[in-house]
């Protein structure tokens, strides 16, 4: 069920009918060219219709820093955006970049880009077939999801905390216990906003399904935030989440996890893993839930 990421150069035919970044050339930090001119009209297309549907959703669901920056950086359904010409309008507000890649990325290579304020974003676009879900990091997901959250100050410093932090738990074998606070924040974290619960994680924000899972839906489990809780947690990556936390600000974040992890690390060691339904005594419920959606699954 953990997020493993395998980067195989051996190039299949069904990799490249959906990727045709699969086999582009690129530089050793793994950046490609995002030539942009050649995408399709249907591309451009489909970027549309993910942006207009995801539109419709996102007013009193997605967090307010979100909203704002869609507007800042001129997010829009005029076509697949060019990454060089959204990294001018980002870098002045919080000096990120987005630079182009064909997929997911090692994970020292990932680390090494967010440290230095860059985020790889993938350059391909969804299949048709794909529309409603797919697993890989396309260019809807990364751009739509993620983008937007990088013009805010506090939370492209937590990124890139997050870009430091990782280079320091591969060195110690750690990796498992961060990926997940990345996990359950930047991909499905939300947030308290004027005591009503709003989104920032970018793998609910690229899916009007999730959209209203997260919100709406009796089945999933919502907990306050904790590090270490949250650090001991399992997560599903192909489906749905068992249990959404959601944290009070984002520079509480910011300050949890910006220290060093050596004591943070040494605690977990001790304690064990929990599935992601789990609830312990120590939990903050928001909401306990039904886990209906998984029930009738099994059924
Ligand atoms: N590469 N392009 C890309 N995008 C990611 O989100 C990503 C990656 N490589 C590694 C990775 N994520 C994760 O394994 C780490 O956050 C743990
Ligand atoms: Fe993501």
């Amino acid at each position: 069920m953990e997020q493993t990421i395998d980067i195989n150069d051996s190039v299949t035919s069904s990799e490249m009918e959906k990727n045709r970044y699969f086999n582009a050339q690129r530089a050793p930090d793994y950046t490609i060219d995002q030539d942009w001119k050649s995408y399709s009209p249907e591309e451009h297309d489909r970027w549309d219709r993910l942006f207009l549907r995801m539109q419709e959703i996102l007013p009193g669901r997605a967090c307010s820093a979100f909203v704002k920056a869609m507007n800042e950086l001129q997010l829009s359904a005029s076509g697949i955006p060019d990454m060089e010409k959204l990294s001018d309008l980002l870098e002045p507000i919080t000096g990120w970049r987005v630079v182009p890649v064909a997929g997911l990325v090692p994970d020292d290579v990932f680390f090494d880009h967010l440290a230095n304020r860059r985020f790889p974003a993938g350059a391909f676009i969804r299949p048709e077939k794909e529309f409603d879900y797919l697993q890989e990091p396309d260019i809807f997901h990364d751009i739509f999801g993620h983008v937007p959250m990088l013009a805010d100050p506090t939370f492209a410093d937590f990124i890139q905390a997050y870009g430091k932090g990782g280079q320091a738990a591969l060195e110690r074998g750690q990796l498992h216990n961060l990926a997940r606070i990345y996990w359950y924040t930047v991909e499905f974290g939300l947030i308290e906003e004027d005591g009503d619960l709003r989104i920032f994680g970018a793998g609910i924000l690229s899916s009007p399904q999730e959209s209203k899972f997260c919100l709406e839906d009796h089945s999933p489990n919502r907990i306050r935030f904790d590090r270490e809780r949250v650090m001991r947690t399992n997560y599903i990556i192909d489906d749905f989440q068992k249990t959404y936390f959601v944290i009070s600000d984002f520079e509480t974040l910011l300050k949890d996890c910006y220290e060093d992890f050596t004591g943070v690390y040494e605690k977990l060691v001790g304690l064990t893993d929990l599935s992601p339904s789990d609830l312990i005594p120590e939990d903050h419920l928001i909401h306990r839930g039904t886990q209906k959606y998984f029930l009738d699954k099994q059924a």
